[in-house]
């Protein structure tokens, strides 16, 4: 952190790389979500560091974050950013040493104690980030240096001690997507170098989540939300395709849902909006709404 400290919280968000051997096509729809909660409950816009975008080397990154003035930084991925992560947390607090780090995802959700420990990690959240993080930042924004207590789903390191992890009561499941979760800050990430890497090579294309959880329990799969199947509305996707074709021109969804069509009956309903529906070619979807 440089200088004096602003009334106001910056808040950096970083996109480790990963998946190295390809080209970056996928939103991170996680950090990206939580971008545009940060900014519209609670007033702050976030610098959003994509290092899995633009393919920053080590040096690279390593002087955006010495030359960023940041009080807050969230990090997140899948697992294999795990290392990334603490070399990423080591840096950042030997340039910033007031600075906390909060880091959630796939990568810190199975077993939060681990990264913990191994990290210089303060906060881990360890469901889903929505409302977990508006309450973290409020608190933080107080200062620094408060107590985390009455604040669930979230596994800390009370007063920075590596032996001294808490876990929080867990957090439920949000109940109303629509309601309580929003859609990603397309406008603060280089969309467009998600775009000339297409997901399924069928002009312009973009990838999309609709749900959360699946209803079934395959052994081989890693699903943290569990078997209720959550939606969020027709309207909202609808609204989200619109949104998107009228932005960004994208003329193919790529729906990354674990179980898109779980519900036959709300499936049913997406696809009689009375619009051209193709599996494979979703192109037509996006038509069918203009
Ligand atoms: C898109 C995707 C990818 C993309 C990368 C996405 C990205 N930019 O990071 C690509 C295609 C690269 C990919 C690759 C792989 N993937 Co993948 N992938 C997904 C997918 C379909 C969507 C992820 C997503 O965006 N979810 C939606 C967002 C909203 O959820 P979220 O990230 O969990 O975010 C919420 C919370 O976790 C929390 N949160 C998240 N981050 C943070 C940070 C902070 C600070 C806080 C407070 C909170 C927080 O808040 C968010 C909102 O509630 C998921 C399945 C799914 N449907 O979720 C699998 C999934 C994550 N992948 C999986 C797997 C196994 C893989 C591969 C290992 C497959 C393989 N064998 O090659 C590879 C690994 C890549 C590599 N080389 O290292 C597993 C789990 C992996 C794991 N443990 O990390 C999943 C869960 C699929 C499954 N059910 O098995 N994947």
């Amino acid at each position: 952190m440089k200088g004096e400290r602003k009334a106001e919280m910056d808040v950096l968000i970083i996109n480790p790389p990963i998946g190295l051997s390809d080209k970056p096509r996928n939103i991170p729809h996680g950090l990206a979500i939580l971008a545009n909660i940060i900014r519209s409950r609670l007033d702050i816009t976030p610098t959003f560091l994509d290092i899995n975008a633009y393919r920053y080397s080590e040096k690279e990154t390593e002087r955006i974050i010495e030359n960023t003035d940041f009080d807050v930084v969230l990090m997140g991925g899948l697992t294999p950013t795990y290392s990334t992560i603490i070399k990423l947390s080591e840096f950042i607090k030997s340039v910033h040493p007031d600075v906390k780090i909060i880091a959630g995802g796939y990568v810190a959700m199975p077993i939060p104690e681990v990264l913990l420990k191994n990290s210089e990690v303060a906060i881990i959240c360890t469901g889903e980030g929505e409302i977990t993080i508006v309450e973290l930042l409020s608190r933080l924004e107080r200062s620094l240096n408060v107590q985390f207590n009455g604040i669930a789903g979230i596994c800390y390191k009370k007063n920075n001690a590596k032996n001294k992890i808490v876990f929080t009561q867990s957090r439920p499941l949000i109940q109303n997507l629509d309601e309580q979760s929003v859609l990603s800050a397309y406008d603060l990430l280089p969309v467009d170098i998600y775009l000339s890497n297409p997901v399924v090579g069928i002009g312009r294309d973009i990838d999309f989540i609709a749900s959360r959880g699946c209803p079934y329990q395959c052994t081989f799969c890693y699903q943290p939300w569990g078997q209720k199947f959550r939606w969020h509305s027709v309207n909202f996707i609808i609204k989200s395709l619109i949104f998107l074709k009228k932005k960004y021109n994208i003329d193919f969804i790529s729906f990354q849902d674990d179980e898109f069509m779980a519900r036959k009956s709300r499936y049913m309903s997406f696809v009689k909006k009375e619009i051209v529906f193709y599996p494979i070619y979703y192109g037509h979807v996006l038509e069918g709404l203009m």
